[in-house]
């Protein structure tokens, strides 16, 4: 997969230089350019903002020089061009599927107040959150998306399974993991685990995995799409916790 990610901080990217998205890098299997939207910039002091037309508070990014930068990279008509933004449509597990499938990404990152608006009508394809806070600019949450798109990719982990076991490529919170010692400040590992029985040890992960999402997250339980086993694994549950959860079954 081509990154392009466009940005007046390139150094803000220093997670691709690190663990499995340099390893990523160095197998080409992402392959990520940082373009300096200052580069772009023709006037004297290689401007990127300017003073918000109406008044107010805080600069804005000039499109000139991101008009510039973007149409330098020849992209074809149905490459994404995502823009990080709080007004955009949150950003999740399915969206990163999505994204997964593309063979070419674009990011605008924006910094100050925002972008001119016509970047976003203009250039823009996609714009994404990940999350109702207010950062200082787009570039981790460009990272944060780059991450999460990256380790989807074939070949990314290591464990090519690791990726669909994780928490909501399921639908489901991921139940607790233990490594040695056994006996740590006085607690144990749960023994099922260390039974040998692969059978037990998966249906009691399962219960994990179900018990923690109703307790935290009780809205995922009506998406997730249950077995028969796993509604038994659940009565079990909310027997246990009769205040639990939602009210459906
Ligand atoms: N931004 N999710 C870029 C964000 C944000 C978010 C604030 C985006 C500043 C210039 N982006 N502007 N939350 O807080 O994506």
């Amino acid at each position: 997969m081509n990154i392009d990610i466009l940005t007046i901080f390139p150094d803000m990217f220093a997670p691709l230089n690190e663990s499995i998205l340099l390893r990523a890098r160095e197998n080409n299997l992402i392959s990520v350019r940082l373009i300096d939207i200052r580069d772009f910039s023709f006037n004297k002091h290689n401007k990127v903002d300017d003073y918000p037309f109406g008044g107010g508070a805080g600069m804005v990014m000039k499109p000139e020089p991101i008009f510039r930068a973007v149409q330098s990279l020849d992209l074809a008509k149905d490459d994404p061009v995502i823009m990080m933004s709080p007004q955009g449509e949150r950003f999740n597990h399915s969206i990163a599927e999505n994204l997964a499938a593309k063979d070419r990404l674009t990011f605008i990152c924006g910094h100050y107040e925002g972008i001119d608006e016509r970047v976003r009508e203009e250039l823009v394809s996609r714009e994404l959150s990940i999350g109702d806070y207010v950062l200082t600019g787009g570039e981790l949450p460009a990272m944060v998306i780059i991450d999460a798109v990256a380790r989807l990719l074939p070949g990314v982990l290591g464990h090519e399974a690791s990726a669909e076991e994780d928490s909501f490529a399921q639908g489901l919170l991921e139940y607790p993991h233990y490594t040695r010692p056994r006996e740590f400040v006085g607690k144990t590992v749960p023994s099922v685990l260390l039974s040998g029985n692969h059978e037990q040890i998966r249906l009691w992960r399962r219960k994990k995995s179900l018990e923690r999402t109703l307790l935290r997250r009780p809205e995922l339980i009506n998406i997730a799409d249950l077995t028969k086993e796993d509604k038994g694994l659940l009565r079990e549950i909310k027997d246990k916790y009769p205040k639990s959860g939602n009210n459906n079954s």
